[in-house]
C-alpha cells in the first residue's frame, strides 16, 4: 500500500507511525506529509529515513490511502484533492464528521457501511469513539433513551502546545505570559472548557459528543447532555456515562455484552480494586469499561466508567483500523483500482 500520513510531525502523527508499525500495515511506499515549514525533515520508520513532503507533492504521488491529522482547514482544502486522484482519505479532524455525505466510522460499530464510493471517511472525535464502542451493543440490546456524560480529558488531546504548557508548569514555570493553549494553568488544575464555547453555553467538544454519537448509532432520538473537562492526565480520556434505556436490563447481561465486544476490555473487580484508569490504558488500543452498576435513581438506568488512550483508539488506532478494513475489503489498493 502507498500510504500518506498528513500531519506527520504532530503528536497524533507520531502515534500513527507507531500504530502502523505495530499493526504491520503493509506499506510499499510511505509519504510523511506536513506543512511547508516541516518539508525536508526526516521521519524514521522501521529503521529507514523518509523525507517529509508537502501536500501538493503528496497528491501527485497518488497514494492509496491518506490518513490525516492536520486540522480542519487543511482537511477541507486537501482531502478533496486527494480524493480527485483516487486516494481514500481517513480524516481525524472535525471537518467532515457531520457532513451528511460522509461516513463517520468506528470500525467495530459501523465499518460495514463503507463502500467504494467513500473517498473521504471521517474519524470521530476521541471522546466519542471510546464511548460509542461501549454503547453500541447496549443500544442494540436495550435501546438508549438518554445519556448524561462527564469527560475527564487528557491535555494531550490539544497536541504538542498543551504538552509543552503542562511540562513547563510541572517544572514550576509561570506560563501566563506564554502563547499557551489553555486560558489557565493545567498542572494541578481541572478546566471545564474543551475547545470553544458556543451560543448555547456548551463547548464544541461537548456538542461533538451529542451529534457524533447520534450519527454513529443512527438514532437522533437519543437525548444527550455532556460536560467536557480538561485534566492534568497523560494516558488518556476518562468518561463517566449515565445511560437511561428504553428496556429493562440486567447488569450481568451488560457485562456479558461488553466483554464479548471486540476492542472492549471489562475491568470491573471491586474486591481487587480493579477499574479502568489512564495509567492502565496508556499506549493500549482497547477501550476499558468498569464501575458497571445500576443507577437506582431511575428506571432502566446504568452507570459506566470508560477509559481509553485518546491518541491511540481515540485517533491513530481507529484511523489505522479503518484503513485496514478498507484494505481487507478491497476498497483501497490494487483491488480497488479495478473497481474505483
Ligand atoms: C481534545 N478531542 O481532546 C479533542 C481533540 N483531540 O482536545
Amino acid at each position: 500500500m502507498k500510504v500518506a500520513v498528513v500531519g506527520a510531525t504532530g503528536l497524533v502523527g507520531g502515534v500513527m507511525f507507531q500504530v502502523l508499525k505495530e499493526h504491520k500495515f503493509p506499506i510499499t511506499e510511505l509519504y510523511p506529509v506536513a506543512s511547508a515549514r516541516s518539508v525536508g525533515k526526516k521521519i524514521n520508520y522501521e529503521g529507514k529515513d523518509y523525507t517529509v513532503i508537502g501536500l501538493e507533492d503528496a497528491v501527485a504521488l497518488r497514494p492509496d490511502v491518506a490518513i490525516f491529522s492536520a486540522g480542519g482547514s487543511t482537511s477541507l482544502e486537501w482531502a478533496p484533492k486527494f480524493a480527485e486522484v483516487g486516494t481514500v482519505v481517513v480524516d481525524n479532524s472535525s471537518a467532515w464528521r457531520m457532513d451528511p455525505t460522509k461516513k463517520l466510522v468506528v470500525p467495530e460499530v459501523n465499518a460495514g457501511e463503507l463502500n467504494k464510493e467513500d473517498l473521504i471517511i471521517a474519524n470521530p472525535n476521541c471522546s466519542t469513539i471510546q464511548m460509542v464502542l461501549a454503547l453500541a451493543p447496549l443500544h442494540k440490546a436495550f435501546g438508549i433513551k438518554r445519556l448524561v456524560i462527564s469527560t475527564y480529558q487528557s491535555f494531550t488531546g490539544t497536541g504538542v502546545p498543551a504538552v509543552n504548557q503542562y511540562e513547563a508548569e510541572k517544572r514550576g514555570e509561570d506560563t501566563s505570559d506564554t502563547d499557551r493553549p489553555y486560558h489557565y494553568p493545567i498542572f494541578e488544575n481541572c478546566i471545564p472548557h474543551c475547545d470553544v464555547f458556543l451560543d448555547n453555553a456548551y463547548t464544541k467538544e461537548e456538542m461533538k459528543l451529542v451529534h457524533e454519537t447520534r450519527k454513529i448509532l443512527g438514532d437522533d432520538s437519543i437525548a444527550i447532555t455532556a460536560t467536557a473537562v480538561r485534566v492534568p492526565v497523560h494516558g488518556g480520556h476518562s468518561e463517566s456515562v449515565n445511560v437511561e434505556f428504553h428496556k429493562p436490563f440486567t447488569v450481568e447481561k451488560v457485562r456479558e455484552l461488553l466483554a464479548e465486544t471486540p476492542g472492549i476490555i471489562v475491568q470491573d473487580d471491586l474486591k481487587n480494586n480493579l477499574y479502568p484508569m489512564p495509567l492502565l490504558a496508556k499506549h493500549k488500543d482497547e477501550v476499558f469499561v468498569g464501575r458497571i452498576r445500576r443507577d437506582e435513581s431511575i428506571e432502566n438506568g446504568l452507570n459506566l466508567w470508560i477509559v481509553a488512550d485518546n491518541l491511540r483508539k481515540g485517533a491513530a488506532t481507529n484511523a489505522v483500523q479503518i484503513a485496514t478494513y478498507l484494505m481487507e475489503h478491497g476498497l483501497i489498493g490494487e483491488a480497488a483500482t479495478v473497481s474505483h
